[in-house]
């Protein structure tokens, strides 16, 4: 089997590549481990930025994100007992998207299979080769058989737990990482949300935050120990721990409903540089994680391959290799952005470690500067609804 492009992973970034380049007239092939049902209904991210929105629109993908999708012009911010409205729209002119990450890959895999591009569910990548030559391989396991994939490049859009990012050699890349000591408990709810915008929380019992995926349907997470195990999380005690921590505001409570899927997801910050060796480009979480405080995950893997499909088009189109030469640099400027406001955020709104009370007082202080500092929220604001450029 031959490609111009070889794409391990059909997440957001790869699935979003593939896209991209066939309309640049590129050929791919992606290569993704699990079942086609599996990552349409796997449920994660939420929150889209204006560029991601622009980008999904402008490349024929916005008619079920403008009829579904949730354009939200703020957020809330409750601690202390006392609740803030951050006026995103107002204070930068964008807004964000509620729209689920599984709706993304729904719309991109209908788009590509439209097209007649090809996706290979259950092919499982055991192997890079030839990645310093210009014909390197991917080997991959489908129906009990190792086969073979031939490319000019490989894009490695295959999230943290893949493969692509072991293919570099050993000493070519720097590792930079933090793991924080809590981990998010995430439910999603039949119950209509009870907010018109997200709201976070901060609480000295630990964060809560109060997200939607429709007007039927709740997103909800929950601080817990990085260790935690689901099972003593019956969904009476969910719920219980939901009111405690979002029902802080006089007069406002929560909606309950049937719990329709819930999971804990561990909270790390990871990059490793440089984002690309010899003809390997790595794009989207299998280079780089933020905690899900800042929303920015998803937004970071569209954002790169963005700059990769760019780069190809100018590597096929005009023989010209500037971009794909500056593609590491120029993304990591947007991935160090997003690491500092995930950090940041996180920071600012998680019980901590040891629950230092010098600390909380730190917190609440910050908070308290978001809400009366039209400076302080302008930049909140500006980084949660994106930077157009860095
Ligand atoms: P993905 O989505 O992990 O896709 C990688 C794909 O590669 C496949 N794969 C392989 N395929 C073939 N061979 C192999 N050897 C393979 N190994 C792996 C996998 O099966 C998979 O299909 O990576 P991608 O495309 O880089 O996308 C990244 C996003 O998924 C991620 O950053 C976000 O979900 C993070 N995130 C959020 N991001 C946002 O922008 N906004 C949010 O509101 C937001 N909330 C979240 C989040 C992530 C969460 N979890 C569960 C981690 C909330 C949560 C709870
Ligand atoms: C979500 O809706 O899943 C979501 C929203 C905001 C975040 C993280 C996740 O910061």
């Amino acid at each position: 089997m031959r490609t111009q492009v070889g794409i391990v992973g059909a997440g957001p970034a790869g699935l979003m590549l593939s896209h991209l380049l066939h309309l640049r007239g590129i050929e791919s092939v992606v290569l993704e481990s699990r079942s086609r049902d599996h990552v349409e209904h796997r449920v994660r991210a939420g929150v889209l930025e204006q560029g991601s929105v622009d980008l999904l629109c402008r490349t024929g993908l916005g008619g079920r994100l403008r009829r579904e999708g949730l354009r939200h012009e703020g957020i809330e911010l409750r601690f202390a007992g006392e609740s803030y409205r951050v006026p995103m729209t107002e204070l930068t002119g964008r807004a964000i998207t509620v729209y689920g990450q599984q709706e993304v890959v729904k719309d991109l895999i209908a788009a590509r299979i439209a097209a007649g591009g090809s996706i290979l569910f259950e092919a499982d990548v055991v192997r890079l080769d030839n990645l310093d030559s210009d014909s390197p391989v991917v080997h991959f396991r489908r129906d009990g058989h190792e086969e073979k994939l031939h490319c000019d490049f490989v894009a490695g859009c295959d999230g943290f737990h893949g493969v692509s990012r072991g293919a570099v050699p050993e000493g070519v890349l720097t590792t930079y990482e933090r793991t924080y000591p809590f981990a998010w408990l995430g439910v999603l709810a039949a119950a209509a949300p009870a907010v018109e915008e997200l709201v976070y929380a901060h609480h000295d019992r630990g964060f809560a935050l109060h997200s939607m995926r429709s007007p039927e349907v709740s997103r909800l997470y929950l601080q817990v120990a990085p260790d935690e195990d689901i099972g003593t999380w019956p969904d009476e005690r969910i719920w219980a721990e939901l009111r405690t921590r979002l029902e802080t505001v006089p007069g406002w409570s929560l909606n309950e409903g049937p719990v329709l899927e819930k999971s804990i997801t561990p909270m790390r910050s990871f990059v490793v540089e440089p984002m690309r060796w010899e003809r390997l480009f790595l794009a989207g979480d299998a280079v780089h994680i933020v905690p899900p405080t800042g929303a920015k995950g998803m937004n970071l893997a569209l954002a790169d391959v963005a700059l990769l499909g760019d780069a190809f088009a100018a590597w096929y189109g005009r023989g010209c290799p500037d971009l794909l030469e500056s593609y590491s640099a120029k993304a990591l400027r947007r991935v160090w952005r997003a690491q500092h406001f995930s950090w940041w955020m996180t920071s600012m709104l998680h019980r901590l470690e040891r629950n230092d009370p010098y600390e909380t007082k730190l917190q609440t202080a910050t908070l308290r500067y978001v809400a009366t500092s039209r400076a302080y929220a302008t930049s909140l604001a500006e980084n949660y609804v994106g930077l157009p450029e860095i």
